[in-house]
C-alpha cells in the first residue's frame, strides 16, 4: 500500500491488532494524503476510507488506489465496519481513544455489539514522530516563509501600531508569500502584555521603549513552522534589555547542545539552569516540543521526556521570561535532527533589532 501504512500495520500486529479505526483527521491525511471528514479503517488487508457523498470524489483524487466506502443514513458507518469486520472473522477494533467522545464511545458498543473495543490511539503518533525527507522539506517551506513574512514585515511595523494591527499584517504577508493557512493563531504582545505566554493581540497601542514578542508559523503542504522573535521599539530600560540577553543565552546555550543521542530534559534543564539563575520561576513553560502536521507533537523538550533526540525529529527551542507587570520575551526557532547535530530551520537574526 504505502510505507505510512505498512508501518502502521507492522506496530498493529506486533500489539496483536487486526483492525484499527482511525478518526483524527492529522491521522487520516499523514497514512492516506486524504483531508476530508470520515474516518479510515486499517486491518491487513489494507486501508479504507470511509465517508459521505461530499468527500467520496475528493478521497479518490487525494488518496488513488485507496477503497474509498460511502456510508449514508441507510448504510451508517458503523454498519460498514461492523460489516468489514465481520467478514474478516474479526471480533476486536482499535480505537484512538484520545479522540472518540463519550457519546461516540456509547454508540460503537451499541453497533458494534459482540466487538471488543480496545485502546490503541498513539500509534499513529509514534510514526509520526520521525519525519521523512518530504516532512522534512514541508516543514523547512513553512519556516521560510514565516522568515520572509517577519523581513517583511520589519520594513512596515512601527510605533503606533495596535498588536492586532501587527498581527494582521504579519498573517497577510504570510498568506500572500505562500502560506496555505497558519500554523496557529499568530500572537503579538508587547510591553506589559509580554508576560503572558499565550496573550491575544489585543488593540493595545505599541510604543518606543516596549518589547513586543511575536510567535507565528505558516502552515505548507500539511505541515506547521513554529517561531517566535521578540523586537524594541525604540530604546529599551536595561530591565528589558537584561531579560532578552538572558533568554538569548539560554536559547543559543540550549540549541547548542541539540543533536541526535541527546536527552530532551537534559536541554530543557540547560535553558532553565541559566534563566533561574536571573529570573528563577519566571520561565514556566516547557523548552520545546514536537512540530509536524501538528503545532504540538512528540518529543517534548521539556523535565519529563528521558528520549533521546533522534534523525528526523523536528523540534522547537523556546525559552522565555515573563514577570508580570514589566513584560516578557520569548526566542524560538524550530529545528530539525540531523545525523550530525541539526539543521535551523529558522533563519531570523536573533540580536535584539530596534525599530
Ligand atoms: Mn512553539
Amino acid at each position: 500500500m504505502n510505507r505510512r501504512v505498512d508501518a502502521l500495520r507492522a506496530s498493529m500486529e506486533q500489539a496483536a491488532l487486526t483492525h484499527m479505526l482511525i478518526q483524527k483527521p492529522k491521522n487520516m491525511r499523514y497514512l492516506t494524503g486524504y483531508t476530508g471528514e470520515g474516518c479510515l479503517l486499517v486491518s491487513d488487508a489494507g486501508v479504507t476510507i470511509l465517508t459521505d457523498f461530499r468527500y467520496v470524489e475528493q478521497a479518490s483524487i487525494q488518496a488513488p488506489g485507496v477503497k474509498v466506502v460511502r456510508y449514508d443514513a441507510a448504510h451508517p458507518r458503523l454498519g460498514e465496519i461492523r460489516q468489514a469486520l465481520s467478514s474478516a472473522g474479526a471480533h476486536k477494533l482499535a480505537v484512538e481513544e484520545d479522540e472518540v467522545t463519550v457519546e461516540a464511545y456509547r454508540e460503537m458498543l451499541r453497533s458494534l455489539s459482540g466487538i471488543e473495543l480496545t485502546a490503541a490511539g498513539g500509534l499513529v503518533e509514534k510514526l509520526r514522530i520521525v519525519k521523512d525527507e518530504d516532512e522534512i522539506e514541508c516543514i523547512a517551506r513553512a519556516c521560510q516563509i514565516s522568515c520572509q513574512a517577519f523581513e517583511k514585515l520589519l520594513g512596515v511595523m512601527k510605533a503606533g501600531m495596535t498588536e492586532r494591527e501587527i498581527q494582521l499584517e504579519l498573517d497577510y504577508t504570510m498568506r500572500r508569500l505562500g502560506a496555505e493557512d497558519l500554523a496557529f493563531n499568530t500572537i503579538a504582545a508587547a510591553g506589559e502584555n509580554g508576560s503572558l505566554p499565550h496573550a491575544i493581540p489585543s488593540d493595545h497601542v505599541v510604543r518606543e521603549g516596549e518589547l513586543l514578542t511575536l510567535d507565528f508559523g505558516a502552515r505548507y503542504g500539511g505541515y506547521c513552522a513554529d517561531m517566535t522573535r521578540t523586537v524594541a521599539f525604540g530604546a529599551v530600560s536595561e530591565e528589558l534589555q537584561k531579560i532578552y540577553d538572558t533568554v538569548l543565552e539560554a536559547q543559543l546555550a540550549s540549541l547548542d547542545m541539540v543533536g541526535p543521542g541527546v536527552v530532551c530534559s537534559a536541554v530543557d534543564r540547560r535553558a532553565r539552569d541559566i534563566i533561574d539563575k536571573v529570573y528563577p520561576g519566571a520561565f514556566g513553560h516547557s523548552l520545546g516540543h514536537g512540530v509536524g502536521l501538528d503545532i504540538h507533537e512528540q518529543p517534548g523538550l521539556n523535565a519529563r521526556d528521558q528520549r533521546e533526540l533522534t534523525p528526523g525529529h523536528i523540534v522547537t527551542v523556546e525559552p522565555g521570561v515573563y514577570i508580570p507587570g514589566v513584560g516578557g520575551c520569548r526566542i524560538e526557532d524550530t529545528v530539525a535532527i540531523t545525523e550530525n547535530g541539526f539543521r535551523n530551520l529558522i533563519s531570523a537574526p536573533k540580536e535584539l533589532i530596534h525599530l
